[in-house]
């Protein structure tokens, strides 16, 4: 559960209180089976299976099951089929800003920035420039869009692997870096709202079960040992 979609899938999952199977995909060893029998078109994660019966590692899913990838696609169809989960706000001005909210946040912070400053030499500023811009988009109090919706489920997975690579020093910058990052955006006055947001979704059971940071840190270890054992000095992941 390291990959910060999939989390995203599982934190809706529960804020909905749905009863849910999971099977948890190795990335770093991924079997064979997945891209066979599973995710035939892009072997990535997160993959639902809607419908059909209980599955074990290595089957395919059933012919009147749905499959779906994509976790911001899962989010939508979770919202649809679990009406009073109200994982989406009823109004439908709210509903189109909380699309925009995870649209915004997909195409900047989470696909390059962030892990374009762990892992790819973006400079901090990029960083510190799609914080300000995240923050701003926040309202004063509450989540994304005043209730709790699947726009943070989209967002927190991404800030939480953020804030635990940061404070771990786990990045292929130099620790010390990465440390220093940390303290400029998660002790600064500056980032207060930032961090208010991450605790008062942090406070929320369904989203706290669905985080799990140590085994986050030892997927992230094990990661970077890897670049690591290929190139001692490497200072970005290769392409
Ligand atoms: N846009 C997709 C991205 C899925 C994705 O890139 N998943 C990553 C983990 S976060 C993955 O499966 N990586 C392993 C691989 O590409 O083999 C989504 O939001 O679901």
């Amino acid at each position: 559960m390291d990959a910060h979609s999939a989390q995203r899938v599982r934190l809706a999952l529960e804020e909905a209180k749905a009863t849910y199977d999971t099977i948890v995909i190795d990335l770093l060893d991924k079997p064979e089976w997945y891209a066979q029998k599973v995710n035939t078109d892009t072997a990535k994660v997160p993959y639902l299976v809607y419908g059909g019966p209980k599955l074990q590692p290595g089957d395919a899913p059933s012919g009147d099951a749905v499959g779906i990838p994509e976790s911001l696609v899962i989010l939508e169809f979770l919202a649809d089929i679990f009406p009073n989960a109200h994982l989406l706000p009823a109004d439908p001005t709210l509903r189109a800003r909380a699309r925009l909210f995870y649209n915004g946040l997909e195409k900047g912070l989470a696909k390059g920035i962030i892990v374009g400053f762990l892992f790819q030499e973006v400079p901090l500023q990029d960083l510190l420039g799609g914080l300000d811009n995240f923050q701003a988009r926040l309202p004063p109090t509450g989540f994304a869009v005043g209730e709790w919706s699947i726009a943070d489920a989209a967002a927190l997975p991404v800030l939480l692997r953020l804030q635990l690579a940061l404070k771990e020093g786990l990045g292929l910058r130099k620790p010390e870096d990465l440390k220093e990052a940390y303290a400029t955006i998660f002790e600064s006055p500056k980032y207060e709202r930032l961090c208010r947001y991450i605790d008062d979704n942090l406070a929320r059971p369904g989203v706290a079960s669905s985080w799990d940071p140590a085994a986050t840190k030892a997927k992230f270890e094990q990661r970077i040992q890897i670049v690591r054992a290929k190139d001692p000095t490497a200072t970005s992941m290769p392409h």
